[in-house]
């Protein structure tokens, strides 16, 4: 099993390193002991499917989080970040508390710190003083907040001298950052320490594997953010879908005979089932009602109480939604799951036509997303019209919607007139995002995985 490369980084010629680590002796007075990083990913293909136990696609971008450390016998956690939006931090590393309602940033640095210590069942921890540096724009769409849980993960693995390999850490930061209260798949994890530079990852789960997927060479995948922000983790939008999802399955399992208390994922009652993607999307047809189900209903079919479906299914955030989509959502996950098995073939068979395909793969996972899943909003989706209008072959939102970034598909030689287009057509007609072009809207390769660097 690999583990996270431990490199070296020279902070003359590497200047960003070289700031982190000024702002470290000016924050600490000394130099810091070790650098770790965990990049951010745009999801090329198949959304809001990893919780339910189907397999994605996405690619590690170069933004990322660098966190500089110094480890100590003090039992403090001390953070300091380079941006001054974000406060200092300073705790006890024994008496650690995970604010689930006001989620402030240094706590998805408490989740991958408190998951470290307890997998790994450390009884001393070392204190730690860190200087955090992230890129990843916030509230995106590109995995800010999982790139800094599984940094601060790292960060705790190398100062307690533990080694996990890179898939356990993945496994361990997808349930520790649950520690937050979103309940997401393990996608941003996985590919944030699995990434290897130049290749997009088929990610599958259960067990987790990470299969290299080549991406055809005449297009570029361009990421444009639409600059609405949400923070999934305060509001409750996220976990209605995973709870949606988790009914849908339940009220299936139920009415083909099977044990529902046992399933939570389509993905396992599809396998119990035995059907193909496409036998699952005619079951949901022959189940589910469009119409939204109220609790009550769910609660008749299921024969338990509102309590006991509170036990079985909901999530704390969720236990006053009055009703749930079934039927749309249930089609969205079947549907998204073969596009990306399909996305994963063209790629692997590169027909001549391969970079239509995919752009309409793209195109339709969006409409999907915007019309099924209802988890895409009004300039998101002006956003992804314009990027099509432009010249992408396909584009799509990317990561848990409801704003942040589309991804988009775009011919080689035809990147500058695709961004001069989008910059005109969408940043320039917007006072507040004239002067912000440049941060929202660029190209960007398969980036590299988490790795440890020392000077
Ligand atoms: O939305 C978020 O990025 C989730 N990540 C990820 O698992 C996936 O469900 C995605 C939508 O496809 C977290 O919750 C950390």
């Amino acid at each position: 099993m690999e583990n996270v490369p431990v490199g070296k980084v020279s902070v003359e010629i590497n200047s960003r390193y070289g700031r982190i680590k000024d702002k470290f002796m000016g924050s600490y007075g000394k130099k810091p002991d070790y650098y770790a990083r965990a990049s951010g990913r745009v999801n090329l293909i198949g959304e809001h499917i990893d919780y339910c136990g189907y397999s994605v696609l996405p690619m590690a971008i170069e933004q990322d989080v660098i966190i500089a450390v110094s480890s100590n016998d003090s039992g403090r956690l001390q953070l300091v970040n380079t941006n001054m939006e974000y406060g200092m931090f300073e705790c006890d590393i024994n008496d650690l508390s995970i604010n689930k309602e006001k989620p402030v940033w240094h706590n998805y640095f408490l989740c991958g710190l408190k998951g470290l210590l307890e997998h790994c069942k450390v009884t001393s921890p070392k204190g730690l003083q860190c200087v955090v540096d992230g890129t990843i724009p916030k509230s995106a769409g590109l995995s800010s907040s999982s790139a800094l849980v599984c940094c601060a993960a790292l960060v705790t693995m190398h100062a307690n001298g533990q080694a996990l390999s890179k898939k356990e850490l993945s496994d361990m930061c997808a349930h520790c950052e649950r520690f937050i209260g979103t309940e997401g798949g393990g996608m941003d994890q996985a590919i944030s320490f699995m990434a290897n530079k130049g290749t997009a990852k088929l990610i599958e789960f259960n067990p987790l594997k990470s299969t290299d997927v080549e991406l055809p060479e005449d297009v570029v995948f361009v990421i444009s953010n639409c600059c609405v922000e949400l923070n999934k983790a305060a509001t409750s939008h996220f976990n209605i879908r995973v709870v949606e999802c988790r009914l849908a399955s339940q009220i299936i399992a139920k009415t083909k005979g099977l044990k529902w208390r046992e399933f939570k994922r389509f993905a396992d009652v599809q396998k119990a089932l035995g059907l193909t993607l496409d036998e699952a999307i005619n079951v949901v047809k022959e189940i589910l009602h469009q119409e939204p189900y109220t609790k009550e209903e769910v609660c008749g079919i299921l024969e338990v109480t509102v309590d006991e479906l509170a036990q079985t299914s909901l999530s704390a955030n969720t236990l006053d939604v009055k009703t749930f989509k079934l039927h749309d959502r249930a089609t969205h996950v079947f549907s998204e799951a073969n596009r990306v098995l399909q996305f994963k073939k063209t790629c692997d068979l590169k027909p001549a036509d391969a970079s239509v395909v995919l752009g309409n793969l793209m195109k339709d996972s969006h409409t999907s997303c915007r019309d099924l899943y209802q988890c895409s909003c009004d300039d998101l989706d002006r956003l992804v019209d314009i990027c099509c209008q432009s010249g992408a072959l396909g584009s799509r939102l990317t990561g848990a919607g409801w704003g942040g970034c589309a991804v988009s598909m775009v011919p080689a030689n035809q990147v500058d007139s695709f961004i001069k287009s989008v910059t005109e057509k969408y940043y320039w007609k917007d006072d507040r995002l004239k002067e912000k072009v440049t941060e929202n809207l660029f190209a960007t390769q398969p980036g590299g995985g988490a790795a440890i660097y020392l000077e």
